[in-house]
């Protein structure tokens, strides 16, 4: 079959269409959007029908991957790792409900935070779901593990959890296709109750589910990602998970010395785990994410076996993996091949010039530094967040997609005014709305601003739900539609929008100001292609 040079994400896209995907469902994020876009662009997913449209958010699109998975077809879900948050209550019940057509759940993790709030280890989900996980090391294991993978979910009627991380995501290396499958016919579970988790039901799911456990050990120890790969000094053997094992055979091009057991399926096989830990003095563990293999390993004591890793210092306790510091891990000096040269200086990311988020802090910070003087920001996630830096310094907070519009309520609750949230047209579908029905029951004093650029932008300008229908969202959720006021930011209409702003603050209730101008780069990408 065909050689393609893929990054992994795209190897992850290619492996589902050619297994016979009916559906990818999925909310944009980093390292995981450009899985979605590759579908959403294969000539297969026209001509077949195949759904690749963006959700709202994770667990909506969590839900109906689940949806599709009941009707019997092959589908995929695809997060970056803080969406497995967002995803989390439909995810943990698949694993209850069980599934019908094969289910891949893809999470990305960004170790070391490239783009990320925080650097949380998506293989903690899935074994707190307990089901199978995948971890590739490079991109035809990625590929060969959705390929096959959605026959294994059918073998064992469980959504598959497979881990990502930002390097192996973005970076090519050359993938061999395998031959083009059909999709699913339409069929149904043959159990009418399988999807219905009423305790009675699901109480007997969950045992059933317990004793598919030890199943899912001895597929990890029959698994091909799976290998022990012995070696002459026993003084250490090594775990080496997923691209740490890249890492390692980075470190070793003839071949490593000690014993190493690369883990690509989870849960851990339990034989070679143990045929390690009988053979050598100490264990070194090679992961990228949080210390995950290591603390089951150490257990709660840490007493028995040495386990050496990230919880001991061997390796830092936080940030990416890389041949450098797996190099040292092992005792060795990391030789570069060839030096990398500095052909942009790193600085950080700033607002594109002519973007109207900049005039929407402009015009809101003025009002409120000179007039509003008590006032805080509660800020969300995208774009708009730049607004933490210089030269804007505009906002007091930003944690979680949402959490603008309930924190700047909660503050209000405590008595702050002005209480002001500023989010994004596609955070505010996300979870926004939510937030924002809250305030209309209890008619907070805070005022919403919804900086509406008409697209995702932050992750490269996807669809938004929202576009088009921001106000009528807000009427319907009860906000009194004289206090939706709308505005175009730009600079000459600065005396129009602080007068807004002003009147909107003043108004004790909950207000929604909509600052609406389209993102210039996606204004900018539609006028090349014209
Ligand atoms: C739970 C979760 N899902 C996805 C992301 C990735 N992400 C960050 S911001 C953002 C959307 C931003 O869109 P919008 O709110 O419209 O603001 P814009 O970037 O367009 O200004 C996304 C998808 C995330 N950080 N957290």
């Amino acid at each position: 079959m065909s050689k393609q040079l893929l990054l992994g994400d795209e190897a992850i896209a290619q492996a589902a269409l050619d297994a016979g995907l009916s559906g990818v469902y999925a909310y944009p994020g980093t390292p995981s959007t450009e899985i979605t876009e590759y579908i959403q662009m294969a000539p297969i997913t026209r001509e077949t029908n195949i759904h690749s449209r963006w959700s709202t958010n994770e667990k909506t699109a969590m839900e109906a991957a689940l949806g599709m998975s009941f009707a019997g077809k092959r589908a995929m879900v695809c997060m970056k790792h803080v969406g497995m948050n967002v995803a989390a209550d439909c995810f943990i019940n698949s694993a209850m409900t069980g599934t019908n057509g094969g289910l891949i759940v893809v999470a990305a993790d960004d170790p070391s935070m490239h783009s990320s709030q925080n650097e949380q280890d998506s293989r903690f989900y899935g074994d707190f779901a307990l089901i199978p996980m995948y971890e590739p090391s490079n991109q035809q294991e990625a590929y060969d593990m959705v390929y096959h993978g959605f026959e294994f979910s059918e073998k064992i009627a469980e959504p598959i959890l497979m881990r990502m991380v930002t390097r192996l995501a973005h970076s090519r290396s050359g993938v061999e296709q395998k031959p083009q499958k059909p999709q699913n016919e339409l069929h149904f579970s043959a159990d009418p109750k399988q999807f219905i988790l009423l305790p009675g039901i699901a109480r007997k799911r969950y045992k059933a589910l317990l004793k598919q456990q030890d199943d899912f050990i001895k597929a990890s120890e029959e698994s091909p990602y799976n290998k022990y790969v012995d070696g002459p000094n026993k003084k250490m053997g090594i775990i080496a998970c997923g691209i740490g094992y890249n890492y390692l055979m980075e470190n070793y091009p003839e071949g490593c010395e000690y014993p190493v057991l690369k883990i690509g399926q989870y849960p851990l096989p339990q034989k070679q785990v143990s045929k390690l830990v009988e053979e050598c003095d100490e264990i070194l563990i090679l992961e990228d994410g949080q210390p995950f293999v290591e603390r089951l390993l150490k257990g709660y004591l840490g007493r028995g076996i040495t386990v050496k890793g990230r919880l001991d210092g061997t390796l830092s306790r936080d940030g990416e993996l890389n041949p450098d510091n797996v190099a040292r891990a092992v005792g060795r000096e990391y030789q570069p091949k060839f030096e990398v040269p500095t052909l942009v200086e790193m600085r950080p990311p700033a607002l594109c010039e002519g973007c109207g988020h900049r005039d929407m802090y402009n015009a809101l910070t003025q009002v409120l530094k000179e007039e509003f003087p008590n006032y805080k920001v509660f800020s969300d996630i995208g774009c708009y967040t730049l607004g933490a830096n210089a030269p804007f310094n505009a906002i007091n907070s930003c944690v979680d997609m949402g959490a603008s519009i309930t924190m700047a309520k909660g503050a209000a609750d405590s008595g702050l005014y002005p209480s002001v949230a500023v989010i994004g047209d596609s955070t505010f579908t996300h979870s926004g709305m939510t937030g924002l029905l809250d305030c209309v029951v209890e008619n907070t004093n805070i005022t919403v601003v919804i900086s509406d650029n008409e697209t995702t932008a932050m992750t490269g300008g996807q669809d938004s739900a929202g576009t088009g229908k921001i106000e009528s969202i807000c009427i319907g959720l009860g906000v009194a539609p004289e206090h939706i006021r709308v505005m175009v930011p730009l600079k000459k209409n600065y005396e129009e929008m602080k007068q807004m702003i002003r009147e909107e603050i003043a108004y004790h209730g909950v207000s929604v100001i909509v600052p609406r101008r389209e993102c210039i780069q996606t204004l900018a990408r539609k006028k090349r292609s014209k």
